[in-house]
């Protein structure tokens, strides 16, 4: 309710242009107005809330449906990529592998601490970032308005794995911590699949 309270604080008086035009009995008026959302409004999902009669000085029939809600997400305007992931030609069961990955933030603001997960896919169908089995992660603690960081985890082939070709996928945030703009986020536009698969050997 204090986000609530907090949008709606700096969104009561729309433009005077936005305002409706008075309306007779059964009359309807729409309008668009631009509305900026403070920065003291903490990311995450929100109701954006619409108010006639906000002060009040109209006296009507039924005041109780002079509001209406609407679901918005805060994003924090980052925008987390993968721009690069390799890995090895072969790995095997039950060992450890190197993952290179370059990660960016191509969004306007630094965020705080996320993950990078190493994902192994069957070839077939064709994988996006994500899919299959996580074998590992890398906590990466901050990354400023478009940087990028290149660097390396080990992570840990399962020893259950299914000896074959694998695709090797890493999304950035898939655990979803750092909200994204609409489109930016979720582990597929988030995260990158290598263009080399890897030939998973059978354990020792
Ligand atoms: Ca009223
Ligand atoms: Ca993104
Ligand atoms: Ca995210």
């Amino acid at each position: 309710m204090t986000d609530r309270v907090r949008i709606w604080d700096t969104c009561r008086q729309p433009a005077p242009s936005a305002r409706p035009a008075w309306r007779g009995p059964g009359g309807v008026s729409a309008a668009v107005t631009t509305l900026t959302i403070p920065g003291s409004v903490t990311t995450g999902n929100k109701f954006i809330l619409a108010r006639a009669d906000t002060l009040d000085q109209v006296i009507e029939d039924q005041e109780g449906n002079n509001v209406t809600a609407r679901a918005i997400e805060i994003g924090d305007f980052a925008d987390l990529q993968i721009t690069a992931v390799a890995g090895p030609a072969t790995a095997r069961a039950g060992q450890n592998m190197t993952v290179s990955f370059t990660a960016r933030n191509a969004g306007t603001l630094p965020v705080g601490t996320f993950n990078v997960t190493a994902y192994l896919a069957p070839t077939a169908p064709s994988p996006t970032p994500g899919d299959g089995e996580a074998v590992g992660l890398k906590t990466i603690a901050t990354l400023a308005a478009l940087a990028s960081l290149a660097t390396t985890t080990v992570v840990a082939v399962p020893d259950y794995l299914a000896p074959g070709v694998y695709a090797l996928s890493v999304p950035a945030d898939a655990d979803d911590t750092i909200p994204e703009l609409g489109g930016n986020d979720g582990p597929a536009v988030d995260g990158r699949v290598a263009t080399k698969t890897i030939t998973v050997q059978p354990p020792l």
